[in-house]
């Protein structure tokens, strides 16, 4: 099986990201061969500086190693370094009806927010869906946000597929059972975001222990006492009850069971100390391996050569099945004696 999925090298990365990202990629990665893209080209699609995109990329290829991503099994790359993406995503942009991008939450979302909307906000999908189509990836693991995106991209293997002939694999998506929609701690209602939420609601990858705690201990609560999972009737209580669960791995009733007759007050405390101790270990290695430049970089090389290994065919069959006349090599034009 083949796995593939896509993270932006973009603002600090959060426990929503570890939640519905980081964390599901170490854990597939075990099911197949899986590649793991930094998506540089997808962060020029929003305001951006140049200098910040260059460091960040790098911190982000740190952070997927230290969350667990074994290099040696992996295939970690740069979406940049490998141009049959971008290419991929013009073709595939045939197929992309301008009414359905219309219709993308995170396009709507993210243009309402912005006074100038780049065109690259609204084809950021197509290019989502050349990265995955071009790797013939059976499985995409993302967070909830992403599943519109996902549809889309299985619509336009199908739309493909059905106009040229049989090239592409329609991928599914792989949204975790617990906490594939982390909240914001002080905006229940708010997905956890460095760009849409609060920064004390947010807690950073990176954060030192003192403000982990200080910001579970600080996270909204709701009326009642009883600690118990019901996003529509308790969303704080619900999103600390899906951190914990996430950050030891203990199931919701179990969680309830425990805290039932305690009140918030302990039941915060632990949260804190349970995601300073998923943190700290990470936070750690994230130093250790960021220190380590020319290390990062080689392994990129690794990958980027594998990934544009891998997606060249699946370029080139689309290119033949559309009909572009390939350019003949000088050898071949040569009159024959
Ligand atoms: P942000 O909203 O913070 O800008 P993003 O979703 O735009 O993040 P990425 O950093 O590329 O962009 O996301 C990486 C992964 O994290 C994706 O699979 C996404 O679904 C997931 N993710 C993002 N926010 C959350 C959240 N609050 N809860 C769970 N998963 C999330
Ligand atoms: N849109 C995704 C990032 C992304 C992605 C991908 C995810 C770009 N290309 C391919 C999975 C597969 C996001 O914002 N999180």
């Amino acid at each position: 099986m083949r796995i593939f999925s896509g993270i932006q090298p973009t603002g600090a990365k959060h426990l929503g990201n570890y939640s519905g990202g980081f964390r599901q990629y170490a854990s597939t990665q075990e099911e197949g061969e899986a590649f793991f893209c930094i998506v540089d080209l997808h962060s020029i699609t929003v305001d951006f500086d140049p200098e910040t995109l260059r460091r960040s990329t790098l911190d982000l290829a740190a952070m997927l190693f230290a969350t667990g991503i074994d290099p040696q099994r992996s295939t970690v790359f740069v979406q940049s370094h490998v141009p049959a993406n971008p290419y991929g995503a013009w073709l595939l942009s045939s197929v992309a009806s301008y009414g359905q991008l219309q219709r993308m939450t995170q396009f709507k979302e993210k243009a309402e927010r912005r006074e100038f909307v780049s065109a690259g906000l609204f084809t950021y999908p197509v290019l989502m869906a050349a990265d995955v189509l071009l790797y013939n990836a059976d499985l995409v693991p993302v967070g909830d946000d992403q599943r519109q995106h996902i549809e889309l991209m299985r619509d336009l293997a199908q739309r493909f597929n059905a106009r040229f002939g049989e090239t592409l694999v329609v991928p599914e998506g792989r949204f975790p059972a617990e906490g594939a929609r982390i909240m914001d701690l002080q905006e229940p209602q708010m997905k956890m975001s460095t760009t849409g939420g609060t920064p004390q609601g947010t807690v950073l990858l990176l954060d030192p222990p003192e403000v982990i705690r200080k910001k579970l201990k600080s996270a909204v609560t709701d009326s009642g006492r009883e600690v118990r999972h019901d996003p529509e009737e308790k969303p704080g209580v619900s999103n600390l009850i899906e951190i914990l669960s996430v950050a030891t791995g203990d199931s919701f009733a179990d969680i309830e069971a425990r805290y039932d007759a305690q009140g918030y007050g302990p039941f915060k405390k632990d949260v804190g100390e349970a995601v300073v101790a998923l943190l700290d270990p990470i936070r750690q290695r994230y130093d250790e391996l960021r220190a380590d430049e020319p290390e990062l970089r080689r392994l990129l090389a690794i990958g980027a050569e594998k990934a544009r290994a891998t997606a060249q065919p699946t370029l080139e069959s689309m290119i033949e099945k559309m009909g572009f006349v390939q350019p003949q090599g000088v050898v071949d034009t040569a009159p024959s004696p």
